[in-house]
């Protein structure tokens, strides 16, 4: 008998998403846009406090905006960093400046020195005690220790110590705006969260926020506007490649849920530029989540075996002897993956089939291990696990598939890097892993599935270590995963482009948020739907 996971229908209809509307399409706002970018632009060259500028750079990223304007953020940065001789000689600021430099300049690449902070510890090595009243030194401390590698010690004393301070602060705050960034933060560091919801998050905070600016608040909420305007088309086209294949009719047992797919699409690339790109990645992570199902619901053991081997050759010839709803599911999945590569071929004359295949039976074969531990009972241990299960996330094939998506020119460096999943795929992935876990193996287990991280880790570690503990021990394992992914940040020499690293942090932001309260990707009311309202259906008004 087959299981079941009982999957709601979707609450997002087909004549719903194809109904949305936006006014914000017009050309019209885009020259009011193009006008008022021309004034932040100026702002660029008046003045010359370094702080200004950092918090300007702040502003405008928090505000969705710093993607108009790479090229001066760029030059801002190297002008601090080289005159500050490498960050060095922010350590005679205030704790607020520092610490919003250092971050501002770590985000982008430039490896500023942890021991910057030195100064603001005494002779004994901890942080000074009058910090603690300075709320707002403390809180960009805070966000800036997010940014720490492996082995930073004071880095993550300063973690430590803020979260304390802060924690205290809410206690007895009587500041209701600081109070409300204090807790938004200690929720979610900056540094790990989806662009777009922070966006649309701070516009209101920013609106309200003393010395605001009018100008740069207009222009946010504009842009906004016509980001979710590009949005909607881009999700409109998807949700007509979605009912043409039919497979919502013929895979009723799996999950139908193209918006949320949609949505992790914005969460890894959300400039309006990059409409193809969230279209194709939509088809694959809506590909990716049924065919998920059919190995972790409702496939025989037999049937699974088969799909593998037509994966495997990847030759339509093998799709005879697959069942109905699998010769469905493999057409659609081979039609889609060899679309891309066609366009890929077109444009930049590159053949990648063979490396889109590879990351596919890749993932099948993780996919079928995992069917054959379920069918057998097997439990593997915490390493056996992690080791299949950065891949059977399906974190890689969106990954691979995202860099041919975002890249042009694409090299044959990048090409060969790609190939043996570089570090910033596999953190990237196991980061989405972890987090699935934690929002998502209480009802996988319920249902019957393999036992996930955290039972792993119990079995491993026997009778002392409850759920929670296990829990704790993953969230940990989250923290240290992070600091391997900011490395990757800061290495220059990498041959994958500035923006496909970027995307590859994004997936995991939006993995740590959709799997923030439970399950976000499956059951749909809740946060997700309101997320989704806020971003992609109403406009600012
Ligand atoms: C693997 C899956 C998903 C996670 C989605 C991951 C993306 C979009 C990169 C849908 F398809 O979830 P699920 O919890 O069922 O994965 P699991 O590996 O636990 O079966
Ligand atoms: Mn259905
Ligand atoms: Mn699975
Ligand atoms: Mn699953
Ligand atoms: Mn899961």
């Amino acid at each position: 008998v087959r299981r079941s996971a009982d999957y709601r229908p979707t609450i997002w209809s087909y004549d719903y998403i194809q109904s949305l509307r936006s006014e914000y399409g017009e050309s019209c706002t885009k020259q009011v846009i193009e006008k008022l970018k021309e004034e932040v632009r100026m702002m660029f060259k008046e003045g010359v406090d370094p702080l200004k500028k950092l918090e300007l750079i702040d502003v405008l990223q928090r505000l969705g905006l710093s993607y108009h304007f790479e090229d001066e953020i760029k030059s801002i940065l190297e002008s601090i960093y080289n005159t500050t001789h490498g960050g060095g000689d922010m350590r005679k600021e205030s704790l607020y400046a520092t610490s919003l430099g250092f971050r501002l300049l770590r985000q982008n690449g430039y490896n500023v020195p942890q021991e910057i902070f030195n100064s603001f510890k005494d002779e004994k090595g901890s942080f000074l005690t009058r910090l603690c009243d300075d709320i707002e030194g403390m809180l960009g401390l805070y966000e800036a220790s997010f940014l720490l590698i492996d082995g930073e010690g004071i880095l993550e004393e300063a973690r430590d110590f803020s979260i304390k301070h802060l924690t205290g602060y809410l206690e007895k705050s009587k500041d209701q705006n600081l109070s409300a960034m204090v807790s938004h933060a200690l929720e979610l560091p900056l540094h790990w969260r989806m662009l777009r919801l922070e966006t649309r998050w701070y516009i209101d905070v920013y609106r309200s926020k003393e010395g605001m600016n009018p100008l740069l608040l207009k222009l946010a909420e504009l842009d906004f506007n016509v980001v979710q305007a590009a949005h909607q088309e881009d999700l409109k086209q998807a949700s007509r490649w979605w009912k043409s294949t039919g497979l919502e009719e013929t895979l009723t047992f799996a999950r139908d849920r193209l918006m949320e797919n949609f949505f992790w699409t914005v969460g890894v690339i959300f400039q309006p530029n990059f409409g193809y790109c969230r279209r194709m990645l939509t088809k694959l992570i809506t590909l990716m989540t049924i065919i998920d199902d059919v190995y972790d619901v409702y496939g025989s053991l037999e049937e699974l075996e088969l799909f593998t081997d037509a994966i495997e050759r990847w030759d339509t010839n093998a799709m005879d002897r697959l069942p109905y709803y699998m010769k469905i599911c493999f057409l659609t999945l081979h039609n889609a993956v060899n679309e891309m590569a066609f366009d890929v071929l077109k444009e930049q004359g590159f053949h990648i089939i063979r490396y889109l295949k590879k990351v596919m039976v890749d993932l099948c074969r993780s996919f079928m291990l995992e069917a054959k531990w379920f069918y057998t009972g097997y439990k593997p241990s915490f390493e056996e696990y992690i080791e299949n299960a950065w891949i059977s996330i399906a974190a890689p094939v969106v990954l691979v598939h995202a860099y041919f998506l975002v890249t042009n020119p694409i090299t044959t460096e990048a090409l060969e890097c790609l190939e043996g999943y570089p570090d910033i795929i596999r953190w990237s992935s196991l980061l989405v892993r972890l987090t699935d876990d934690l929002g998502t193996s209480k009802d996988e287990l319920k249902r019957g599935d393999v036992p996930k991280s955290i039972q792993c880790y119990m079995n491993e570690t026997g009778v002392d270590v409850d759920e929670d503990d296990a829990r704790e021990y993953i969230r940990s394992l989250i923290s240290a995963t992070w600091k391997k992914m900011n490395k990757e940040q800061l290495i220059l020499t990498s041959p994958l482009s500035k923006i496909y690293v970027e995307s590859a942090i994004n997936l995991a932001r939006m993995a740590q948020c959709t799997y923030q309260h439970g399950d976000g990707h499956g059951v749909q009311d809740g946060d997700t739907k309101d997320r989704i309202l806020s971003l992609l259906v109403r406009p600012i008004p």
